[in-house]
């Protein structure tokens, strides 16, 4: 079992990326005719954000693209995953009326990619509905996923020429589950038990829509790839030889990964003990009309099957156990009945959720091997913050990053896994969604307090770069 660094631990072809996030990143939120979305409004609602703050500005990566782009070479990054702003584009959402400027600056944004030899991986939905489409429903309306197909074949139409590696949605769970359970992120709705489990369902028939929309129109003449992000902690029962826990974990599982991968990867519905502990809550509850948990229809495109690689946004690693369904609300958490524990050995980085677990990925790749069939798979999200205190010499995360690359590689060469490749997270400190800029998640640091948002490496940074050029050049330490 390799150790330290070896020659030809990874493929030659192997993907080398850090992402971003338009609304975390680009600024500019009313600029040259962009639409609000949900993320401008809710950052205006108070006490949603940490100090009240937003994405107006953040790095202003609308004006400063080019700085953003030394970064990228100076790591020495082989692929670039960003996102598109929908509301950019399609000020109002609908292709009645396309925005150019946001056209020219993507344009440019990936056609400098290629002329400096950079692959851009592009995510056309990470959390930024525009409000237009908000007002008409959001995520719960049905219609929202025809209006995502439709701007997703103009994105394919339009740019699809040069991009050649796309995410449809980004974490439909966080979407669902913080947007419409929790309230936490936009557009802020608490619906326990109820909203998050609609969003998911059209969120998933909008990428399957647009997976259909390519794999129909664009796949012969751009030879590109589609899939969706789903993210996932690694789940193992609290007690192992517990089987309470162990039921537990398998609910969990079904309630996170499952209920987006097994639709797509495995049987075109949700997995059965996902929908089996709704039904029985409803029961419970004695909610008539139907399951809360929608199925899919046979007139519409087949979800089954929507995915040309898997796309695994993997941050942290959980301890599982049953409990949390006896209470009285009716929710997610009680249709799940487990819960997360911490387990202690595990350090915390900067926030509070992220214990730092990297052989928690060699242990999910498997398990994503094992139970989709050995499917491509790219990480395209995996990171550390740091809060407080700014510390460029970030030894800690520099560790992190060299334990969780060498998890990957034994993932590929002792497991057997077909990694494609790895996207740090994040290119550079932006603004962490309800926690603002005071998690930083980058491989620059960004000085938010300065007009020119300069950007600094961390050693990370100089780190991770130190790992892309040995196995860039094929060469052992
Ligand atoms: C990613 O989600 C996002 O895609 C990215 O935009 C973001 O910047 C990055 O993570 C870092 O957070 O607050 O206790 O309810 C990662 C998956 C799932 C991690 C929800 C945070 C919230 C836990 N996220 N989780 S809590």
């Amino acid at each position: 079992m390799p150790t330290s660094w070896e020659k030809n631990m990874f493929p030659r072809d192997f993907a080398w990326g850090a992402g971003t996030a338009a609304y975390q990143i680009e600024g500019g939120w009313q600029a040259d005719g962009k639409g609000p979305s949900i993320w401008d409004t809710f950052c205006l609602e108070k006490g949603r954000v940490f100090g009240e703050q937003n994405g107006d500005e953040a790095c202003n990566s609308y004006e400063l693209w080019e700085k953003d782009l030394e970064c990228i070479q100076q790591l020495g990054l082989t692929h670039y995953r960003l996102s598109f702003s929908w509301a950019r584009l399609l000020p109002d959402g609908t292709t009645r009326h396309v925005n150019q400027k946001g056209v020219q600056y993507y344009n440019k944004v990936i056609d400098d990619l290629l002329a400096c030899d950079v692959s851009p991986m592009v995510t056309l939905y990470h959390f930024d509905l525009p409000q237009a489409l908000q007002d008409q429903g959001g995520w719960k309306s049905a219609g929202t996923a025809t209006l995502f197909n439709d701007y997703a074949k103009f994105c394919f139409q339009t740019f699809g020429d040069r991009v050649k590696l796309w995410i449809t949605v980004n974490e439909p769970y966080v979407c669902a589950k913080l947007g419409h359970e929790d309230g936490l992120h936009a557009p802020g709705i608490k619906e326990p038990g109820v909203a998050a489990y609609l969003v998911g369902h059209n969120m998933l028939r909008a990428h399957a829509m647009a997976w259909h929309s390519y794999n129909s129109f664009y796949r012969t003449k751009q030879k590109g790839a589609v899939s969706l992000a789903i993210n996932s902690d690694w789940l193992e029962a609290s007690v192992a030889g517990s089987a309470e826990d162990v039921a537990a974990t398998e609910r969990q599982l079904a309630f996170t990964l499952g209920w987006f991968a097994w639709p797509v990867f495995v049987t075109g519905d949700y997995p059965k003990i996902m929908r089996s502990a709704i039904d029985a809550q409803s029961e419970k509850f004695g909610r008539s009309g139907g399951s809360r948990l929608p199925s899919f229809s046979k007139d519409e495109p087949a979800v089954l099957g929507t995915a040309d690689f898997f796309a695994l946004n993997y941050y942290t690693s959980r301890k599982v156990e049953a409990g949390g369904g006896c209470g009285e609300v009716l929710s997610m958490k009680s249709d799940r009945d487990a819960r997360d524990v911490l387990d202690p050995s595990w350090p915390i980085c900067g926030v509070s959720w992220l214990a730092v677990v990297p052989h928690g990925l060699r242990k999910l790749l498997k398990y994503i091997k094992d139970t989709f069939n050995n499917p491509a798979v790219y990480i395209t999200e995996n990171g550390f913050s740091q809060v407080g205190q700014l510390q460029i010499e970030d030894v800690q995360r520099s560790e992190f990053y060299k334990d969780t690359i060498l998890e990957v590689a034994k993932a590929i060469q002792e497991d057997g896994v077909n990694v494609r490749g790895y996207f740090a997270w994040s290119l550079l400190d932006n603004f962490e969604w309800g926690d603002g800029f005071s998690v930083r998640f980058g491989l620059f640091h960004v000085d938010f307090a300065d007009a020119r948002r300069g950007r600094t490496i961390y050693r990370s940074g100089r780190e991770y770069a130190k790992i892309i050029s040995k196995f860039q050049c094929g060469q052992s330490k």
